[in-house]
């Protein structure tokens, strides 16, 4: 179901007339009330009144992550605090947090994203959704929760953790709709598994899963041992939260950004150029409707491309394709350019391997070393080590050929590797740079 038709299927030379009127306010506001978005402007000699044009917002400089640590915590606020009527924070895994702020207004706008993508995904008001993402400062507990009362559905505010009490819950309650990380939602089922609960018994129909990479090997893992169909949902605090993009469950080919919100650019990392349509590149976004926290070319670090091709769903807005990677994430083994999400390709195509790995660098003699952990089931692990060892080997020239980069590959036993209630800690990168 579209939740919003008028909006979400508005026709392309519809779309960018809003998109324009909403970019140049949202421009004006900027440049009167937030001190750093003017000094930006004017440094450039740029006022807002010379965005005549889409294309003109090229002109305009980037903001960065280190940006609004500079102006922590409230600095990028553009209305008064007595306006502001919620706060959330991404807490980072290094540096300050980046603390963002909503007004009513900007609050009820991520209802209505949340509502589109939670409809997107397959849920409707007759649905009871079992929310397992995290309530607090991260934005996915309370995204999705606004979003399905605004929808009219169920919400179960279950949040993440104490994982035995959420599959009682799933068992007494029924949930139709299930919102995690993936690998949360992994979790869960290894968890109902030991309690002798089979999702097949459960009443799940979707999930809708993000904050976090995960590949398309991943999607099927997960569809396949939790019996429902997955889609994934894209966003950042920054930007607004979750309900940036998402996936329709009719294609599940892209994830549609709800362009009448947020205006997507795709630029080379190293340059800043904008590239084409279909170039892979990181993505920049800027708001065109919050008021508290507006963002300007705002860069996420995430490595995407963007597709206008329209889609079965009857949705116009232009899709991104799921996120491969981040630019800060990708580790450089021996000068080869690595993502994490390229080795969880590899290993999700081994039948033998469970979907819980981590990877661990170090250096040695001036030598990076990869090793790669990974999970198998119980019952090859009593095998005889030969198995085990001609897995490794086997995976290890797997990884070579398709990365060309060595890794060492260590099979380990079920359980091994840190469960984790929110995003996974995937790598553990030990060099001191
Ligand atoms: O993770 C918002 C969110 C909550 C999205 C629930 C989806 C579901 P942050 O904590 O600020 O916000 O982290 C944002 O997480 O820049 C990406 O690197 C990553 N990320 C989010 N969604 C995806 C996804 C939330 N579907 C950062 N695929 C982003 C890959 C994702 N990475």
């Amino acid at each position: 179901m579209i939740f919003n038709i008028e909006y979400e299927t508005m026709p392309r030379e519809a779309l960018e007339s809003i998109q324009l009127r909403r970019l140049q306010a949202t421009l004006e506001r900027a440049y009167a009330t937030v001190p750093f978005y003017r000094e930006r402007l004017q440094a450039a000699g740029i006022t807002p009144a010379n965005i005549k044009t889409l294309e003109d917002l090229q002109a305009i400089p980037f903001t960065t992550k280190q940006d609004l640590r500079d102006n922590y915590p409230f600095g990028m606020f553009a209305v008064p605090m007595t306006n502001v009527v919620r706060i959330h924070a991404s807490s980072g895994t290094t540096g300050q947090p980046t603390v963002v702020g909503y007004t009513a207004r900007d609050i009820g706008t991520w209802a209505e994203l949340m509502a589109r993508s939670l409809s997107a995904g397959g849920a409707t008001r007759e649905d009871i959704i079992h929310n397992a993402y995290g309530y607090g400062l991260f934005t996915g507990g309370l995204g999705v929760h606004y979003g399905a009362e605004k929808l009219g559905a169920s919400i179960i505010p279950v949040s993440g953790g104490n994982t035995k009490r959420q599959v009682i819950i799933m068992k007494d309650f029924g949930p139709t709709i299930l919102t995690a990380t993936p690998s949360y939602a992994l979790h869960l089922a290894e968890v109902a598994i030991e309690m002798g609960v089979s999702f097949q018994n459960l009443k799940f129909k979707y999930g809708i899963f993000g904050a976090e990479p995960w590949s398309e090997t991943m999607r099927r893992e997960i569809e396949n041992k939790l019996h429902l169909s997955a889609v994934d949902i894209y966003g950042l605090s920054e930007v607004i939260g979750p309900g940036v993009a998402i996936e329709c469950h009719e294609a599940k080919k892209g994830l549609h950004i709800f362009e009448d919100h947020f205006i997507p650019e795709i630029i080379d990392p190293s340059t800043g150029k904008v590239l084409p349509y279909g170039e892979t590149g990181e993505l920049v976004f800027t708001s065109l409707t919050k008021e508290a926290f507006p963002v300007i070319r705002y860069r996420t670090r995430d490595i995407s491309c963007l597709n206008p091709e329209p889609c079965i769903c009857g949705r116009t807005h232009v899709r991104m394709q799921r996120v491969s990677g981040r630019t800060d994430d990708m580790l450089i083994i021996r000068g080869v350019n690595v993502f994490p999400s390229q080795i969880e390709s590899v290993l999700m195509n081994v039948d033998e391997v469970e979907p819980h790995y981590q990877l661990l660098v170090d250096r040695k003699d001036n030598l990076d070393i990869l090793t790669v952990r990974v999970e198998v089931g119980e019952r090859l692990f009593s095998d005889e080590v030969k198995k085990l060892q001609s897995l490794e080997a086997k995976i290890e020239k797997d990884i070579k050929e398709y990365l060309g980069v060595s890794a060492k590959v260590k099979l380990v036993e079920p359980k091994t590797i840190a469960r984790s209630e929110g995003k996974a800690v995937r790598v553990i990168d030990n060099r001191k740079i």
